[in-house]
């Protein structure tokens, strides 16, 4: 059975878990890293050198890097719906995860941390303005994608709702002041349909 390692608490173990559940995959999740620790042993650096989750083992297979394994379990499950096979389809797939690593998650990286992670006394007002202003910046442009489609890639929920999913849905509950973005929040209304991710997504942001 695929073995998953990583706190189900991480935006990026929360893709691979979403991503299980579209695909109806059986998996064995050990929690790793945050509260949990281990990130360090030696036997999971030999698995990920990062330190870092999720790491996954397919058999002998041992994968890292979230989007990567998201890609891999859609190809090798008969996720073509999730991760065309024809370039071109794919091209507007994977443009919204490379979008999610490069321009969306560093700043609700930081919004995570200054909001959720320090205490309130400690926090640094410049920088959490800075990053809400830049994940605005960001959700805008996805909301200007979504004026013409319900999904990012077209008409069909794929890997870029998958892994774009854990920031909007902190981008939604998070306590700040967020400018009036109606299709995003249609957007992450079609998503809160999904049951993977009510299960898996939708938790206590830690
Ligand atoms: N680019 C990597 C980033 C992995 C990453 O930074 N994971 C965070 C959790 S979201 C982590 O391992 N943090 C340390 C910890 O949880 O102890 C991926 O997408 O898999």
């Amino acid at each position: 059975m695929l073995k998953i390692w990583g706190r189900k608490t991480s935006s990026n173990v929360q893709k691979v878990l979403w991503c299980c559940s579209e695909l109806g995959l059986a998996f064995e999740r050990i929690d790793l890293g945050g509260p949990f620790g281990g990130n360090r042993d030696p036997a999971y650096l030999a698995k990920n050198p990062n330190g870092r989750v999720p790491t996954v083992e397919d058999g002998d297979l041992i994968i890292w890097e979230s989007n990567t394994i998201c890609r891999y379990l859609a190809a090798m499950h008969g996720g073509e719906r999730l991760y065309p096979r024809d370039p071109a389809g794919r091209t507007h797939v994977e443009r919204w995860m490379d979008w999610q690593l490069a321009t969306a998650a560093p700043p609700m990286s930081t919004l995570l941390q200054q909001l959720v992670r320090t205490k309130p006394e400690d926090r640094n007002a410049a920088a959490i303005e800075a990053a809400r202003q830049q994940a605005a910046a960001a959700w805008t442009i996805a909301e200007g994608a979504l004026e013409r489609r319900p999904y990012l890639a077209g008409n069909a929920l794929t890997l870029a709702e998958i892994t774009l999913g854990t920031l909007v849905y902190r981008w939604h509950v998070f306590s700040i002041e967020r400018p009036e973005l109606k299709n995003l929040r249609a957007w992450y209304e079609r998503m809160r349909e999904r049951e993977g991710f009510r299960t898996h997504i939708e938790i206590a942001v830690a």
